[in-house]
């Protein structure tokens, strides 16, 4: 980004490992559609300029002063933010949490991984082992985004319940794996594109529904009629659409996670005049990325054979053409570069 709202490839010096950082070769960093917030944010929120990238996995180059743990060569993932470390949700562990405006980050306050190598205080590293870089690089927020839903839904993913996934791309195809993993909840997935479908089944998905006029009548066939319905809903696209269809079949007592970052509205109308908007009871929860406990469990996911992007590549001069294909809605699964 050399300038707000401005995506260019340019030459910069390969930066040097500072005191407490690691340099990493870029083995591989996501396109995530907030880089495309980032990118078009208000001027003076980010700065410029900034390599973009902050779902990122590499290899271990050299290491800066006072540094242990990391030799050259170590494969790690990096956690994307960089809390404050004072504030009250860093103090207890949260840095997802930070009150810190921007908020700190990979690619979001300093340099991050659209390039061929990146520095990065060695705190924010975890071991990936043999893990392939292509699939580390998405854990760190496809992933991690999702997994962090699902931990703050967990109570309610209780075994012969229901969840609905809205929106199976880079972060609801990771959903639907991660609620197959780790509960044992009926699985319906909710998406326009038959492909997409076609990744939820493959996936784990018990149940598929495509978008549209008739989706919450074809749900209720299978969540029953209100004000029974779906126990967890995550919406991973949050436009207005997707937002009504999620509040259309939620059970009441039942939880809403919105995780898409769509910019629609949920309107909060529990009993009035007017028909209720949301049933009474219901659990409305915005998560934000995860933390650094939450990765290592979502590696440890992967390395186990539970977690598997569906990644499409891009070299890193086609990375401008990844998030022109991630605006238009034709990336499905997940858009890696690799440097
Ligand atoms: C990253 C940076 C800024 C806003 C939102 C995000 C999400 O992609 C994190 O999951
Ligand atoms: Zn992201
Ligand atoms: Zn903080």
């Amino acid at each position: 980004m050399t300038r707000p709202g401005v995506l260019e490839q340019v030459e910069v010096p390969v930066p040097t490992a500072g005191p407490g950082e690691v340099l990493l070769a870029v083995g591989a960093v996501g396109a995530c559609h907030s880089d495309l917030h980032v990118l078009h944010a208000p001027p003076g929120l980010f700065p410029t300029p900034m390599t973009l990238g902050h779902e990122i996995a590499g290899t271990v180059d050299s290491v800066g002063a006072g540094v242990t743990g990391w030799s050259a060569g170590d494969r790690a993932a990096v956690y994307g933010i960089i809390g404050c470390g004072t504030c009250r949700g860093c103090l207890r562990g949260l840095e997802n949490q930070c009150r810190r405006i921007p908020p700190g980050g990979i690619g979001l306050s300093r340099d991050g991984g659209l390039a061929e190598y990146v520095a990065v205080p060695a705190s924010r590293l975890l071991h990936v082992g043999n893990l392939d870089l292509t699939q580390a690089a998405p854990l760190t927020d496809a992933g991690l985004t999702p997994y962090h839903a699902v931990e703050l839904a967990r109570p309610a993913l209780r075994p012969g319940t229901t969840c609905v996934v809205i929106g199976i791309g880079g972060l609801g195809h990771m959903a639907v794996q991660i609620l197959a993993a780790t509960t044992a909840v009926r699985i319906v997935a909710v998406d326009s594109s038959t492909a997409a479908l076609d990744l939820a089944t493959r996936v784990g998905a018990h149940h598929v529904v495509p978008a549209g006029p008739d989706a919450v009548e074809k749900i209720r066939e299978l969540v029953g009629p209100a004000p029974d319905g779906a126990d967890v809903v995550i919406d991973c696209v949050g436009v207005d659409p997707t937002l009504t269809t999620a509040r259309s079949v939620v059970a009441t007592g039942g939880q809403l996670l919105l995780v898409g970052l769509g910019g629609g509205t949920l309107p909060v109308r529990p009993v009035a005049d007017e028909p209720p908007t949301i049933p009474l009871e219901t659990s409305v929860t915005v998560p934000f990325w995860g933390t650094r406990a939450e990765l290592q469990e979502v590696i440890a996911l992967a390395r186990a054979g539970l977690l598997t992007a569906d990644v499409q590549t891009f070299p890193l001069e086609r990375a401008p053409e990844a998030y022109d294909l991630l605006r238009r809605g034709e990336i499905h699964g997940r858009a890696v570069v690799v440097p």
